[in-house]
């Protein structure tokens, strides 16, 4: 038998934590062949809330699960950890400034990069859901110098299955027939879903759709709104989606990409499209052996230039934002 995964969720009592921990102790994360051992992070005052979690997930007797631990230290959640995800954040709060909320999600995650510096396994890699994803990965990434910074990713996979599901309506296609749909940029309302580079039934996406004036008005606010649009009409942010997009995410970068494909992930910028280096930005990428490379030589034209610069600009704004308050 194999030795069993750790995987440490924060925010672990939350409404994502609650419709994640289920699909990673049901074997979906890694793999039906890979035990888990699931490290649970919490604040203090929601670790008895964690702990009814656990007592669901020992109710649901999965094979794979080898043992829940509960903890609201984070160098004891981070002893040893494989698979980190950061889905525990501070939300904004009517009033709050920026600057606000870059400085309380500061203070979560920089001690966490820094446990994760101080203990993680060498093979550790690192998904950060909690908002702002990008900026918040960016922190944790600056306090865990001994950890590779490819292995500080921020999830836009949630944006980039928004995407297909829209564009597989608009076309009366399935999502399978779609391949090489991008995010480019912030998880935000800034972000680019971009259809030029994208394939339905090998035929160009953005040609197949032939309606800009849809791409511009509907198909791009649509998908960067969407998170706007879940709350007005179920009363709570995405979460069941969201924690699907965690699940794909870890999932494709630690089994590989299909072939001919990519997927959307927020990584260390290595310059490639004129981002800026180490900016966590959103790329396309595909995954071999465990490893994702941002895919190489595709054309931007103009109207894509401008939205993924846009989105870029944002990025550097909250960099400069969290090194002028100290947090990197
Ligand atoms: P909830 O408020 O339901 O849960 C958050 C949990 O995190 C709470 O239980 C809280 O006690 C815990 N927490 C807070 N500080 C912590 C710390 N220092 N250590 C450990 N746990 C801590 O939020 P939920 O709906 O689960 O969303 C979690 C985060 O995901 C939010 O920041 C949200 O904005 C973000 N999202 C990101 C998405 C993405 O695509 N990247 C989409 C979904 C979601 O909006």
């Amino acid at each position: 038998t194999r030795t069993p995964v750790n995987v440490t969720v924060t925010g672990a009592a939350g409404q994502i934590g609650y419709a994640l921990l289920f699909r990673i102790a049901s074997g979906q994360l890694l793999g039906p062949d890979v035990p888990v051992r699931l490290r649970l992070l919490e604040i203090p005052q929601a670790v008895k809330a964690a702990e009814g979690t656990a007592m669901e997930l020992d109710d649901c007797a999965f094979p794979l699960l080898d043992g829940i631990d509960i903890t609201d230290d984070a160098k004891t959640a981070f002893d040893g950890v494989n698979v980190a995800l950061l889905v525990g954040a501070r939300p904004r709060t009517k009033g709050m400034e920026r600057g606000d909320l870059l400085e309380a999600n500061g203070g979560i995650f920089k001690p966490q990069g820094e446990a994760i510096n101080a203990g993680a396994a060498d093979d550790v890699r690192v998904l950060v859901v909690g908002n702002p994803a990008n900026t918040n990965a960016l922190i944790a990434q600056r306090h865990a110098p001994d950890v590779p910074a490819e292995r500080f990713t921020a999830m836009t996979r949630l944006d980039h299955n928004r995407a297909l599901s829209q564009l597989a309506k608009k076309l009366g296609v399935s999502v399978t027939d779609i391949k090489k749909l991008t995010i480019w940029g912030n998880h935000s309302a800034t972000q680019y879903p971009d259809l030029f580079h994208a394939e339905v039934n090998g035929r160009n996406a953005a040609e197949a759709v032939g309606d800009q004036a849809w791409l511009e008005n509907e198909f791009i606010p649509t998908v960067a709104k969407r998170g706007a649009a879940i709350i007005e009409a179920r009363g709570a942010s995405s979460a069941a989606s969201a924690a699907n997009a965690a699940i794909d995410h870890v999932h494709d970068w630690v089994n590989g990409t299909a072939e001919g494909d990519w997927v959307s992930m927020a990584v260390p910028s290595d310059g490639s499209y004129g981002v800026p280096e180490g900016l966590i930005s959103s790329f396309p990428v595909t995954v071999r052996d465990g490893k994702y490379s941002i895919v190489q030589g595709l054309e931007i034209d103009e109207f894509s230039r401008a939205r993924i610069d846009a989105s870029v600009a944002e990025l550097v704004e909250e960099r400069d934002a969290v090194q002028a308050l100290g947090l990197i």
